[in-house]
């Protein structure tokens, strides 16, 4: 009986049956009040400026992750192409820290002067944990897709039919909610779920593991810019 379930996990998608095991920690990241709340409109402005100013700093930290990971793909995948992948997602995290700093002058946000919150230094921290070398490819690399579905579902429902989202925000939710960047998002879940189909036991286990951590991370992450810590 256990044989067939994996068997049956193996045709699906591993990522898929995680996704329909945890629907609700799911739906909590990526349908969060603050989502909710910048696609009905009735956001607080300081709320997101607080978002902001924070995810500046979570993504300065991001990039070396990311980093750690193409470091892994090089060492540990069984196909080239993930590297090229992962590249592109370096090279627009390049792009993104720019479009941070413009967004920030705009709302008159000094990101010099921002502080993290306990909740952003913990995640960070999460971040740097998954940075060693002991963690494998596999495990690194569902972190990193998950990371970046979550605001791609989250901000892809702020411009989905029957959104009220305000103009000046309609640029944020774009850069996370655009065909592109589910193209993007599409390409690293294609890679995790080759992973995870040829992962041991153990490593899916570590792997399910980090993939309901992020979600928990991501659920404060919002939690903390409404101003609930
Ligand atoms: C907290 N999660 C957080 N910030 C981001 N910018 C992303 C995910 C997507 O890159």
């Amino acid at each position: 009986m256990e044989q067939k379930l994996k068997e049956e996990e193996k045709k699906v998608g591993v990522i898929e049956t995680w996704l329909r095991k945890h629907t609700l920690l799911f739906k909590g990241a990526t349908r969060h009040p603050f989502i909710l709340s910048i696609r009905d409109g009735s956001i607080d402005i300081t709320s997101f400026k607080s978002w902001l100013a924070q995810d500046y700093l979570f993504v300065r930290a991001f990039v070396p992750f990311v980093a750690s990971v193409l470091i892994k793909a090089w060492k540990e995948s069984d196909e080239s192409g993930d590297m090229e992948v992962i590249l592109g997602g370096v090279a627009s995290l390049e792009d993104e820290i720019s479009w941070f700093k413009r967004e920030a002058s705009k709302w008159g946000i000094s990101l010099s002067e921002v502080v993290p919150q306990q909740t952003n230094k913990k995640y960070c921290g999460l971040l740097e944990s998954l940075m060693s070398p002991d963690v494998e490819y596999t495990v690194a690399i569902t972190a990193f897709w998950v990371i970046e579905v979550v605001y791609q579902e989250s901000f892809a429902h702020c411009i989905g039919e029957g959104s009220k989202t305000p103009q000046e925000l309609k640029e944020t939710c774009e850069r996370w909610g655009s065909e592109a960047f589910a193209k993007y998002c599409q390409s690293l879940q294609n890679i995790v779920n080759r992973r995870l189909q040829k992962a041991s036991d153990e490593e899916l286990k570590k792997a399910e593991h980090t993939f309901l951590n992020v979600l928990e991370y991501e659920v404060d992450f919002w939690n903390m810019s409404r101003g609930n810590v």
